[in-house]
């Protein structure tokens, strides 16, 4: 199984995909500090929106297995920079919420396009309140971490340096 670290703007639905996926009861509570579950990591949207708060995102990850950048249908706001993705030694892969609010196809692939601009891979679509999409990203979830990318495997395959004593 996978963590996973949402992030997206305020509003998005971290939180309410996070109920739907726990089975719990969908009820409204702004995240106002990061929320550690077993399986996902909950951050309020304004560690997105307001770059001084980036740093806390970065820290916090180091304690999951896989970035998941959310950003939802319906509207031209986004907080996602261009190559976001490359912030972390990690998988990152993108959530498309709010998929029920899509007046057509358009909607969906504006919201996907930023999602892979900033470098998500795959890109998941999903509507929490009428619980469709989820399937795919369970099992997604489901499987093992992938940890090849990560910083101290990296070092670790790194050749010994020569002529320097231990
Ligand atoms: N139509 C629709 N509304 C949704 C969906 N998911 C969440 N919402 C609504 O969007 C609003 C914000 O949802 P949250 O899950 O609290 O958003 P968040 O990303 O956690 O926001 P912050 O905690 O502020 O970062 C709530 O009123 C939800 O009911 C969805 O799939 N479809
Ligand atoms: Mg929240």
């Amino acid at each position: 199984m996978k963590r996973a670290i949402l992030m997206g703007m305020s509003g998005c639905g971290k939180t309410t995909l996070i109920q739907r996926l726990h089975r719990d009861a969908l009820t409204y509570h702004k995240t106002q500090a990061v929320e550690h579950h077993l399986d996902f990591i909950d951050t309020p949207g304004e560690y997105m929106e307001i770059r001084h708060y980036y740093r806390a995102l970065i820290v916090t990850a180091a304690d999951a297995d896989v970035i998941a950048l959310v950003q939802e249908c319906g509207t031209d706001r986004t907080w996602l920079p261009p190559a976001f993705a490359t912030t972390f030694a990690k998988p990152v892969i993108g959530i498309v919420s709010k998929a029920d609010l899509a007046t057509g196809p358009a909607d969906l692939d504006f919201a996907r396009d930023i999602l892979r601009r900033a470098g998500a891979q795959p890109v998941f679509t999903v509507s929490a309140l009428a619980a469709t999409g989820l399937e795919p990203l369970i099992d997604y979830l489901a499987g093992e971490p992938d940890r090849s990318g990560w910083a101290p495997a990296t070092l670790g395959n790194e050749p010994a340096a020569q002529g320097v004593a231990p």
